[in-house]
């Protein structure tokens, strides 16, 4: 039988002005990696241009709300800049963000939406629990501090089977990155609307 468990009806957006932050744990790479892929689909999907779609990686899980803070907050000052100074004075920077400019229908916006990725696997000690606590509340904290739709895309599981199945590998289950896509357009598009 169908499950009952998913995320509803997914209202269609579009996409096109937005620009989305990726920022993403190496820890599971086998897992991740898929995840990344689909939350990039449904971005596409809903008309995300490739060059407004920045992607950050960090070791583990733990350093997701620093990094996913510092992009966002990066992204509000060169949004600031390129509006007083003018898009062309951001080309040739040395940054990450200033290279995601360099392409000429690239935004220079700050970012609509974050999703951050990661995937704890419960092992043998208490690293699972003070990490996923530490980085829920992180995550949380920096999008109601800040004010950016974060999408919570750390998956919390009790072996490699379950991770497996969450990012859709080897048939199995449903690509969870692929709802985080579609979260990130919605979210970003009704925070204009709610601003
Ligand atoms: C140390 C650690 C462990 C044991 N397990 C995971 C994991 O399953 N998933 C994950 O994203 N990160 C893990 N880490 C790394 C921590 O998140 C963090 O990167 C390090 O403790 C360094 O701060």
């Amino acid at each position: 039988m169908d499950s009952l468990k998913k995320p509803g009806q997914i209202e269609a957006h579009d996409g096109s002005s937005l620009r989305v932050g990726i920022v993403h744990a190496r820890w599971n790479t086998a897992v991740i990696e898929p995840l990344v892929a689909g939350a990039k689909k449904t971005l596409h999907a809903a008309g995300v241009k490739d060059e407004n779609i920045v992607v950050q990686t960090v070791p583990g899980s733990w350093e997701l709300p620093i990094a996913v803070q510092r992009l966002y907050s990066a992204s509000q000052v060169q949004s600031s800049k390129s509006s007083s100074l003018g898009a062309g004075d951001l080309l040739g920077g040395s940054t990450d963000l200033s290279k995601s400019a360099t392409a000429s229908s690239a935004s220079t916006a700050a970012f609509d939406a974050i999703i951050a990725i990661g995937v704890l696997i419960k092992g043998e000690t208490m690293h699972f629990e003070y990490i996923a606590d530490a980085a829920s509340n992180g995550l949380m904290r920096v999008s109601l501090d800040s004010g950016v739709p974060v999408i919570f895309g750390l998956l919390t599981v009790l072996n490699e089977e379950q991770a497996l199945a969450r990012a859709g590998v080897g048939g199995k289950g449903h690509n969870h990155g692929e709802d985080w896509g579609s979260a990130a357009v919605e979210l970003g598009i009704k925070r204009r609307e709610w601003a």
